[in-house]
């Protein structure tokens, strides 16, 4: 009889260096949401992935950051911090080419976490040369007693597979916790909300006021649709202006890219209403931010 393997891992670094992109491609799944912004991930979130006798259970976390005093920001610190100290490996991802304090500040931690820390060096595209990469190899090995480090494009999935099986090569033994098809422990409701908030982030971008949250308030299964009522929360009726556009054009387009990629994913007919709503001061009041989601101060 074979044995079956079973590990946490964490994926943590700065802010942008693409560790939702890199769930994703370990995935082989569009699970988490990703943009070309800072701070884009704002839960823990778990991607199972379990291959004949191993399963690995990832934890996507919000960029670590140091500042932001904000209790949305503490509350992303938090979560991040809070999945890397219970793992069994420790996966950091960092950008070719750069390693800055925001890095010192995430190696730091790393440090100080139990699991095995590997490095993933991600967008090796990205760099202007070759051969800067093995320079940079070098210099980030003597930063840590990494047990192994894998450059990759994780937006192209290149070399991901290769940092899959140094993965598999690190699991504990034990028993499954999830079936063999199980992709996370998310509620449809939950990725839903993130999809569209991915929507906006994308469609706003420097525009985007970094207050914004969504809430699915309304779920109705009808007979031949699902209807979809999503609350968008922003701090100011400025930002309310921003998000409608001219006419309410710009909520219309995120509305329809919204809808058809929850069609797409969950195979079923969608009517998506969304309203803006303004609520002073919400990322910093622990009431409001448990009830959308996020974790209270005390917890
Ligand atoms: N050039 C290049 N860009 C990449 C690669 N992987 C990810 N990106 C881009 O980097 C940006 C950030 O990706 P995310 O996966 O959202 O980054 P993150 O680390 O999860 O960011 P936070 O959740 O905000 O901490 C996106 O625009 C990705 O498309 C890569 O291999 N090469
Ligand atoms: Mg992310």
């Amino acid at each position: 009889m074979s044995e079956t393997r079973c590990g946490t891992l964490a994926l943590v670094g700065r802010p942008n260096v693409g560790k939702s992109t890199l769930l994703n491609a370990l995935l082989e799944e569009r699970l988490v949401i990703t943009a070309d912004r800072p701070q884009t991930t704002r839960h823990a979130i778990l991607g199972i992935r379990t291959d004949g006798d191993d399963q690995l259970l990832f934890v996507d976390t919000p960029g670590l950051h140091d500042g932001g005093r904000r209790a949305l920001n503490r509350s992303m610190n938090r979560a991040a911090r809070g999945a890397l100290f219970d793992v069994d490996i420790v996966v950091m991802v960092v950008e070719a080419g750069r390693w800055g304090p925001a890095d010192d500040y995430v190696l730091e931690q790393v440090k100080q976490a139990r699991g095995i820390p590997v490095l993933a060096i991600n967008k090796i595209d990205a760099l202007p040369k070759r051969e800067a990469l093995l320079p940079y190899l070098a210099q980030a090995a003597a930063r840590h007693d990494w047990a192994d480090l894998v450059p990759i494009m994780a937006r192209r999935g290149e070399n991901v597979p290769r940092l899959l099986s140094v993965l598999r090569g690190h699991l504990p033994p034990g028993p499954h916790h999830y079936e063999a098809d199980a992709l996370t422990d998310r509620s449809e409701r939950f990725l839903v909300a993130e999809l569209i908030r991915e929507k906006l982030t994308r469609r706003l971008g420097d525009e985007l006021p970094h207050q914004l949250s969504v809430e699915v308030e309304r779920w109705r299964e009808g007979p031949d649709k699902r209807e979809i009522h999503g609350a968008i929360w922003v701090e100011r009726p400025g930002q309310r202006a921003i998000i409608l556009g001219h006419q309410g054009s710009r909520i219309k387009e995120v509305g329809i890219e919204a809808r058809q990629e929850i069609e797409r994913r969950f195979g079923r007919p969608v009517r998506l209403e969304l309203w803006v709503k303004v609520r002073s001061g919400w990322t910093d009041d622990l009431r409001a931010l448990r009830q959308l989601g996020y974790d209270s101060e005390q917890g």
